[in-house]
């Protein structure tokens, strides 16, 4: 029988999002190594799957590919819990779930790795990550403060596109001390994915 073929890259918090849903659903799959940083997603062979260049990626188990970590989660979580019945919570999930991608992730995972992967010193990142970061992680903080998980209350693909990259907030420069919210929920949702805490 074959199985889904996730590439995807171990330091990637995009790639990760894919492998909690697929281990919280028990979803088999087997995982390839890609790695960003050794260019592998810009090879013939993988350019050939996904010609955008870019993890995570998933080959579903009848031949189809399909890119975009948020995209995919949608499609392996269909069904589940992870994604509310309710039309209007289901538009609340994806409202976070657009927002990860546009206000978030190109934040929080950008600094991260240009600080923690590719060792800039923090004068050399664009100056404007630092307090737009700081505005997101504001933000999280005062949704959670009267709330479990993002959007109702189960946790959601919300919460695990958005625990991706706020996991290592640290190695993006950012003490989530400062987000006692954010860094209880973080917390509570590695508990809830059943996988070791990232936070120092
Ligand atoms: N919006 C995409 C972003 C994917 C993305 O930026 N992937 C990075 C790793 S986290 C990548 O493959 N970068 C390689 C490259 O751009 O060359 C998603 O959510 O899947």
């Amino acid at each position: 029988m074959s199985v889904m073929t996730v590439y995807g890259d171990s330091i990637s918090g995009n790639c990760h999002k894919v492998k909690f849903v697929a281990e919280r659903l028990n979803l088999p799959f087997r995982w390839v190594e890609t790695s960003v940083l050794k260019k592998e997603t810009r090879t013939p062979e993988f350019l050939a799957l996904n010609p955008v260049g870019q993890v995570p990626f998933v080959m579903l188990a009848d031949g189809r590919g399909l890119a975009q970590s948020n995209a995919i989660m949608l499609h392996l979580a269909h069904g589940s819990t992870l994604i509310p019945d309710e039309p209007y919570e289901r538009a609340l999930m994806m409202q976070w779930l657009f927002w990860e991608q546009y206000s978030h992730e190109t934040v929080i995972a950008v600094r991260r790795f240009h600080r923690h992967y590719l060792k800039k010193a923090d004068s050399e990142i664009e100056p404007s990550l630092l307090p737009r970061g700081e505005k997101v992680l504001t933000l999280m903080n005062d949704h959670l403060a009267n709330r479990a998980y993002f959007v109702g209350e189960l946790l959601t693909l919300a919460d695990i596109a958005l625990v991706a990259y706020t996991r290592f907030s640290h190695q993006a420069g950012f003490d989530l001390k400062q987000w006692p919210q954010v860094r209880a929920w973080v917390a509570r949702v590695e508990k809830d994915l059943g996988v070791e805490s990232a936070l120092p």
